[in-house]
């Protein structure tokens, strides 16, 4: 898969793809992750990229020009043109279904902006999915843009070792995980539950999916339904 990000700070992206699984990815070839600068496609001498709204208000808006020459730019270096997202506060809420969708694909090309809206013919131009990874706000779409790398690049083929299947993933089944114990037996006296330790595998599964359905049940009722 070639994952191309189009930024206003690519510097944002060297650590949380500088590690772990989408490290591993990108050196098994896995992945190619593609950063481009929509400011080296401004056309004057202040590199200039936002400009006020018309109809007036607070803020600044995402030219047009840079971000569709910077896509047209790299939209020229692969046959395929991808598919394009453009992170945006008003978008479709990312989740586990939308990123095995997005997984699927042979190249994605996610668009950022930073703490300002993208004019409209931005999305209507590219033909764009808008995307939010939740109702919060952020300083832009920087980080949810490395949230989706990083949960699109763990579905891949290969990007995950054995010891960590997808398979096992919280979510995979609707539930959240079962509580996990490791060495100790006793740390300042909480005690492993016995039936962990007992080495009966049929209620060792019996006590984890109970175990996962209460949580669910308390933290995540929404899941249930
Ligand atoms: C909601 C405030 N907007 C009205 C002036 C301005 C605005 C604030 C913050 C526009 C963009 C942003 C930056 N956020 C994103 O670009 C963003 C985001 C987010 O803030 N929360 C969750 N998902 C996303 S995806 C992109």
């Amino acid at each position: 898969m070639r994952i191309d990000v189009l930024t206003l700070f690519p510097e944002m992206f060297a650590s949380p793809l500088g590690f772990s699984i989408v490290k591993r990815a990108q050196q098994r070839g896995s992945v190619n992750i593609v950063l481009s600068n929509i400011r080296d496609f401004a056309k004057d001498s202040y590199k200039k990229v936002d400009d006020k709204p018309y109809g007036g208000g607070a803020g600044m808006v995402l030219m047009c020009q840079p971000v569709f020459d910077c896509l047209e730019s790299v939209q020229k270096q692969d046959s395929q043109p991808g598919r394009v997202i453009l992170l945006t506060p008003q978008g479709k809420k990312f989740d586990q279904p939308l990123a095995k969708e997005l997984a699927a694909e042979e190249r994605l090309i996610l668009i950022a902006g930073h703490y300002e809206g993208f004019d409209e013919r931005i999305r209507l131009g590219t033909g764009a999915l808008e995307v939010s990874i939740g109702d919060y706000v952020l300083s832009g779409g920087e980080l949810p843009a490395m949230v989706i790398i990083d949960a699109v690049v763990r579905l891949l083929p290969d990007a995950l070792g054995d010891e960590d299947s997808a398979a096992n993933d919280s979510f995979s089944d609707g539930l959240l995980e079962y509580p996990q114990y490791t060495r100790p037996e006793e740390f300042k006296g909480m005690k492993v539950p016995p039936v962990l330790l007992s080495g009966n595998h049929k209620e060792i599964e019996n006590w984890r999916k109970q175990q996962a359905l209460e949580k669910t049940k308390k933290q995540r009722p929404d899941l249930l339904k």
